[in-house]
């Protein structure tokens, strides 16, 4: 398996300043080598270059849309010519509004391939607010609506035409905190959540099982993890903590439930924030997990 690493260093869409740090925190935390270690060929492609964050105010519902839009054209372009390559495309993010770019590139791949889409959502947030509902115009809350064709048309039409892709092929996991406007959105929407209570109730195991049904031979499965899925007591290092996510045992059961599949065929690494973490290490467990999702587990390789 080859698989490629591009760094995406910006936070942009965020309303913290840091997770443009987090391709270096992946990087000083060995992912290359740890995935090198489980016998893939790893490329680094070093990091893709965008406008600086301006850090103002947002205007219209969002803030700093042009420079999102820079970000994720450049997003979109990397990806997508790793796919047509055949290979399997790790984007490190920063922040959460990069999922447009790659996602977009993605479904652009599987439309071309016939192959059927299925998104893995890892978040504690539904990322589905538009500029009429946002708290915050932080377009890192919004990227999962504008995937959706909700949204700006510069970011709804970044793959030609929109939607780039549809509520249905969403499973979100680790779901706790959805803003006012937000819950009615995904509902209406039919977004499928596996919210925390549902995990709390059915257990990990259940709810991945759920999440991971109806797949085949032809789906091109796409991780979309952005690491405040995890619980604040293990990953410190995000910008946005919210109580109540899943511990180390649940994250690796997700993650090795996920490469039991066989079906992963790109990955995002999103919200890893340097400046909120302690000695590196939600990056390092981030790599940990990483390692999961590409197979490793106690007993095998
Ligand atoms: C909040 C925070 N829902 C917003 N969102 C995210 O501002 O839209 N934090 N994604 O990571
Ligand atoms: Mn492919
Ligand atoms: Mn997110
Ligand atoms: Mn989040």
């Amino acid at each position: 398996q080859a698989v490629s690493l591009i760094g995406v260093p910006t936070d942009i869409g965020a309303g913290h300043r840091g997770a443009s740090m987090g391709p270096e925190a992946l990087r000083v935390a060995n992912l290359m080598g740890r995935l090198e270690a489980r016998g893939l060929d790893v490329i680094d492609r070093g990091n893709l270059q965008g406008p600086v964050n301006p850090w103002q105010p947002p205007q219209d519902g969002y803030r700093h849309l042009p420079g999102v839009v820079a970000w994720n054209r450049a997003v979109y372009t990397a990806i997508y010519t790793e796919l047509t390559a055949g290979r399997l495309p790790v984007m490190l993010g920063g922040d959460h509004c990069l999922a447009i770019g790659s996602i977009t590139a993605v479904a652009r791949h599987c439309r071309e391939q016939g192959k059927q889409l299925r998104v893995l959502w890892l978040d504690a947030h539904a990322d589905f607010n538009t500029a009429q509902i946002t708290p915050s115009g932080n377009i890192h809350g919004m990227p999962v609506a504008c995937l959706c064709g909700m949204g700006p048309e510069e970011l709804t039409k970044l793959g030609g035409s929109a939607p780039a892709t549809a509520p249905e092929v969403f499973r979100q996991i680790g779901i706790r905190s959805v803003d006012e406007g937000e819950k009615r959105l995904v509902r209406e929407a039919k977004v499928g959540i596996y919210d925390m209570r549902h995990i709390d109730e059915v257990g990990m195991k259940r709810a991945m099982e759920e999440a991971l049904a109806d797949m085949d031979d032809n789906t091109h499965l796409h991780v979309s993890f952005d690491v405040d899925f995890l619980d604040p007591a293990i990953a410190p290092g995000v910008g946005t903590t919210v109580r109540g996510g899943p511990n180390y045992r649940e994250a690796q059961l997700c993650m090795e439930m996920i490469a039991d599949t066989g079906r992963m065929a790109s990955l995002d690494i999103v919200e890893l924030n340097p400046a909120f973490d302690k000695r590196n290490q939600t990056a390092r467990l981030a790599v940990d997990l990483v390692e999961s999702l590409f197979g490793k587990s106690t007993l095998m390789r």
